[in-house]
This record gives structure tokens, C-alpha cells and sequence, in this order.
């Protein structure tokens, strides 16, 4: 508590910690208000599920080895996949993206803290009886629930009681994002150091802001669509019950209206993150900064009108289709804007290929070819051939796993010497990067053919002509998984214990912007006075 009560020092921006008064032992994480320490609980609270859902994914892959069923029934097959999706998207990928804003918004905007510390404290914590609740899900009678993480009725209106404590578990975490958002916005808009005007703000805030406005917008919608399934299940009503008269499409309706902006908020952030470690690594600014912030706009708002490309084959008059063809396609207009600058950007830039850089330019290569996939799915008529098959599995992968997860792997080679004072070794990160991109494309690739020859998604089985792409998938898998073990073991926890070389308070040479002046690690409190900015906002003068 003494973090935020702490008058000490008004001397300067910076304080060393010595008359900084950091709380100690447990009550330091427990009543955490310091956006530092709330960052890092963050962080390590996504990477723990990102181990859980990734093992799932591992035994997944392992029943799909080979065709026939070999180590699970088709019941917990379905669990597995339920609960691997969930818990990588409300449990990994949102409260990753989460704990870097903790982290550095505050740092970049020159703040000393976020906006509602305490309410900080709060959005984390409710994360861990929602994830228990959720992975809870497996010892319940009836075991997890077996929809896939759409969540789609009449399936979840026939679930066990998992489904309810799902239900109650995804309220409370759409309830922490709120929260975060609310901070992260409020942070933003009112905390700002003078001088920073919104134009000059860092691109990673700039997505942030952008992000916590869709995620206020839409997560009350996914809340009321598993309301709506939890009163069909038990009070009586009947939203989506075909049985009762209710309508089952119309869940799909709420689930997109709500899932479609969901997976921009897990991208558009990864933009902010690119958009900041290409021009570091390439001594350029970056090219066409202000139409990269009404690109991340353009793309926030038209992703409010496409939700029904997940619905093509749901008998929409063709008139319905062809809207909501026409505007997914639309999105990529202002998404190759942004290819283009981040090219534009590397282009006659001295660049040199540190871990970040080769995390970033893998995220362009990949953040394309999904791209260009899910152009493919837009098409209605080719939709309704691909629909529910593996081709979408790969799809989605691309965006989220190489290119969301790869973007907060170059911001986590990026950020890491400024939160932890040591720089992690170049030849460990350089490994860990080649190991991913090549295991994750020998895993996922495949799975393109296997979708346009009809494999479908979400059965434990399929028939023998499969078999040769689901083994070399299935190694990838496996060779992917063994990646994140070594990034654990050789990179996240020599930093974690302090072991490398101690970092500069700038490591990297073309780096812009706040974070890099304040020392490594920034110390427990920064900005406690606002900075005084020089014109660019980039630097501190005073
Ligand atoms: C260029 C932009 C994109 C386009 C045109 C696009 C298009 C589509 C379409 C048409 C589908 C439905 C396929 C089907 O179910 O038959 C789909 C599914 C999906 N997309 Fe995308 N997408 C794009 C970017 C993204 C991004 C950036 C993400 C996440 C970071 C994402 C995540 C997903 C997910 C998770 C699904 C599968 C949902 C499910 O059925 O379980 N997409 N996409
Ligand atoms: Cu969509």
C-alpha cells in the first residue's frame, strides 16, 4: 500500500528505489497496486495457461497421430479441444496482451501509474478463481464442456454443470478485461505527461487505446449470450432452446457480434507491438505513423459489421452473404496499409537482426499467409466448402498463435532488459525463434490441405487418407511445444533469476520513446512528477 501512498522524492521523474518504499514478501503481489508488479503477475499468470492450454494441444495431437482412437474417448477429445481454446484466448493471449500494457503504457505516456491502481489489483485477481472455475470444469460431473469454445446452443444448452461454472467464469473474466480497459483508456486520456499529445504517443498505446474501446463494447455482449444460455439451461427461458421455439441461430448472431471484434482485440495490439520493435531494429521512423492509427480505427470499426462470415452456411439470404462478404474483404484495405508501412519502414533502414527483429519480420511473413486465408473464407461460395474444416483451424492459428503470440515474443525480447535489468542471451532467443517459426509451420501448414481436401475440425478420428499431413502436424505440434520449454528454461528464467549481462538503460540503438529514459529495470516508481518532453515527446528534457 506504501506504493501508492509514497510522497517521497519529488525531485526529479526517476527515483532509485532506495527512498522508494517497495513492499515486501507476499502482501507485495497480494494487495499489488504498482502497474509493474501487476504487469508481471500478468505475465506470468498468461504463460502459466499458455503451458496448461498448450499441453492439452500436445495430448490433442497426439490422439490425432494416427487415424482410429487411441488414447481418448471422443467425449473427452471434444473437452480437450473446449478447454484448450478458452483457456488460450480468455486465459493466454488477453492476459498477456493485459500485463504488457500494465507494464508499459504507464512507462510510454510517462505516468506514474495506471489511472485505479487498487481496480488493477482487483482485474488481476479475478482471473484466478475464473481460471480455476474454469479448468475446474474437468472434475465435475459430466467433465468439461465439450461445445468448442463458441460455446454454441442447442450443444451448450445439453452440457454438465461445467458448462454453468464456464459460463460464470468467462463473467468474471469479461468483467477484469472491462476493468482493464477502463484503466488502460482512463491511463491514456488523463495521465499523459505534458506535451504528449495523442498524435505523438507510442503505436503499442495508440493499439491499446483503440483495443480497450472494443473490448468495453463487446465483452458485455458475450456476457449477456452466456446469460442467455444459462437462464435457457436453468430458469425457464428459451433464447436459443428450438425445442421451446427458441432460435439457435440467433445465439450464433450474439456470439460473433461479440466474437469477430474479440479477435482484433487479440491482433490489434500486436500491431502497436510491431509498429514499435521494426522501427528500432531498422534506425528509421516509422513510415506513415498517422495512417497507421486511422488504419488500427478503420479496422476497430468495420470489424463491428462482418460477424456473420462465421455464419455462411447458416442459410442467410444470399443479399445477408454478400454484405458481410464484401465488408471482411474491406478490412484488408486498411490491414495491407499496415503490411505496407511496416515494409515502407525496413525499407533502405540499416536494420540488423536481433531476436525482436526476427520475432517481428516472422510476424509479417505469417500475419500474412493468415491473412490471405481468412480472404479465402470470406468468400461465401468458397466458405461454405471450407467451413468447419481444418482449413480454418490453420487459418486461425496463423493469426493467433504465429502472429499474436510471435508479436508479444519480439515485445518480450524487446521489453524484458528494461523489466528485469538483464539482457537475455542473443544466442538462446535467436534459437528459440528459429525453433518456433519452423515447428509452427511444419505443424500448421498442412492443415491447409488437409481442410481443402474436407477434413473436418473437432473429431477425434478421421479417415486413413488423412493420415500422412495429421503425423508431420502432429510433429510440428510437438517440436512447437518443445520450443516454449526451452524459452521457459533458457530465457525466462535466467532473466527471472537475474542471470546475463546487466542491460543498458537503451539497449537498442534506434529505440524511441519514454521507456528508455527511465534506468534498467525501472525502478519501482517512475514519473512520480510529470516529465518534462522535448518536441518530440520522445524524450526527457527536465
Ligand atoms: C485479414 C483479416 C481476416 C479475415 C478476412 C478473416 C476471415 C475469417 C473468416 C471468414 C472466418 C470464418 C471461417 C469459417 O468458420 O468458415 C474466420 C475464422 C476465424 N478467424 Fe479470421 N479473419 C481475419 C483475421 C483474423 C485475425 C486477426 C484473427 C485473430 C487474431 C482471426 C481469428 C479467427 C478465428 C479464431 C476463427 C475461427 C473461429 C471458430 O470458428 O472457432 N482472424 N476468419
Ligand atoms: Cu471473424
Amino acid at each position: 500500500m506504501s506504493a501508492v501512498l509514497d510522497n517521497q522524492g519529488h525531485g526529479g521523474q526517476v527515483h532509485d528505489d532506495h527512498h522508494a518504499h517497495a513492499p515486501t514478501g507476499w502482501r507485495r503481489w497480494v494487495f499489488a497496486t504498482n502497474h509493474k508488479d501487476i504487469g508481471t503477475m500478468y505475465l506470468l499468470f498468461a504463460f502459466t495457461m499458455l503451458i496448461i492450454g498448450g499441453a492439452m494441444a500436445m495430448v490433442i495431437r497426439a490422439e490425432l497421430f494416427e487415424p482410429g482412437l487411441q488414447l481418448l474417448n471422443p467425449e473427452m477429445f471434444n473437452q480437450l479441444t473446449t478447454m484448450h481454446g478458452l483457456i488460450m484466448i480468455f486465459g493466454a493471449i488477453m492476459p498477456a496482451f493485459v500485463g504488457f500494457a500494465n507494464w508499459m503504457v504507464p512507462l510510454q505516456v510517462g505516468a506514474p501509474d495506471m489511472a485505479f491502481a487498487r481496480m488493477n489489483n482487483l482485474s488481476f485477481w479475478l482471473l484466478i478463481p475464473a481460471a480455476l472455475m474454469l479448468i475446474g470444469g474437468f472434475f465435475m460431473p459430466g467433465g468439461a464442456p465439450a461445445t468448442g469454445w463458441t460455446m454454441y446452443a442447442p450443444l451448450s444448452l445439453q452440457m454438465g454443470m461445467a458448462m454453468d461454472s464456464t459460463i460464470f467464469s468467462i463473467h468474471i473474466m469479461g468483467a477484469s478485461s472491462i476493468m482493464g480497459a477502463i484503466n488502460i483508456i482512463v491511463t491514456i486520456l488523463n495521465l499523459r505527461a505534458p506535451g504528449m499529445k495523442l498524435m505523438k504517443m507510442p503505436m503499442f498505446c495508440w493499439s491499446w487505446l483503440i483495443t480497450a474501446y472494443l473490448l468495453i463494447a463487446v465483452m458485455p455482449v458475450l456476457a449477456g449470450a452466456v446469460t442467455m444460455t444459462l437462464t435457457d439451461r436453468h430458469f425457464g427461458t428459451s433464447f436459443f432452446n428450438a425445442a421451446n421455439g427458441g432460435d439457435p441461430i440467433m445465439y450464433q448472431h450474439i456470439f460473433w457480434f461479440f466474437g469477430h471484434p474479440e479477435v482484433y482485440i487479440m491482433i490489434l495490439p500486436a500491431f502497436g507491438m510491431i509498429s514499435q520493435v521494426i522501427p528500432a531494429f531498422a534506425r528509421k521512423k516509422l513510415f506513415g505513423y498517422t495512417s497507421m492509427v486511422y488504419a488500427i480505427a478503420a479496422i476497430a470499426i468495420l470489424s463491428f459489421i462482418v460477424w456473420a462470415h462465421h455464419m455462411f452456411i447458416t442459410g442467410m439470404p444470399v443479399t445477408g452473404e454478400l454484405f458481410f462478404m464484401f465488408t471482411t474483404v474491406l478490412i484488408a484495405v486498411p490491414t495491407a496499409v499496415k503490411v505496407f508501412n511496416w515494409t515502407a519502414t525496413m525499407w533502405r533502414g540499416s536494420m540488423t537482426f536481433e531476436t525482436p527483429m526476427l520475432f517481428a519480420v516472422g510476424f509479417i511473413f505469417v500475419f500474412v499467409i493468415g491473412g490471405f486465408s481468412g480472404l479465402v473464407l470470406a468468400m461465401a461460395p468458397v466458405d461454405i466448402q471450407l467451413h468447419g474444416t481444418y482449413y480454418v483451424v490453420a487459418h486461425f492459428h496463423y493469426v493467433l498463435v504465429a502472429a499474436a503470440l510471435f508479436a508479444m515474443f519480439a515485445s518480450f525480447y524487446y521489453w524484458s532488459p528494461k523489466w528485469t535489468g538483464v539482457m537475455y542471451n542473443e544466442m538462446h532467443g535467436k534459437i528459440h525463434f528459429w525453433w518456433s517459426m519452423i515447428s509452427f509451420n511444419v505443424a500448421f501448414f498442412p492443415m491447409h490441405f488437409l481442410g481443402l481436401a474436407g477434413m473436418p475440425r473437432r473429431y477425434a478420428d478421421y479417415p486413413a487418407q488423412f493420415t500422412d499431413f495429421n503425423q508431420v502436424a502432429s510433429i510440428g505440434a510437438w517440436l512447437f511445444g518443445l520450443a516454449q520449454v526451452y524459452f521457459f528454461f533458457w530465457v525466462v528464467l535466467p532473466l527471472l533469476r537475474g542471470h546475463g549481462e546487466k542491460a543498458p538503460q537503451r539497449p537498442w540503438e534506434g529505440a524511441e520513446g519514454l521507456e528508455w529514459e527511465v534506468p534498467s529495470p525501472a525502478p519501482f516508481h517512475t514519473f512520480e512528477t510529470p516529465p518534462k518532453l522535448d518536441p518530440t515527446a520522445t524524450r526527457v528534457i527536465g
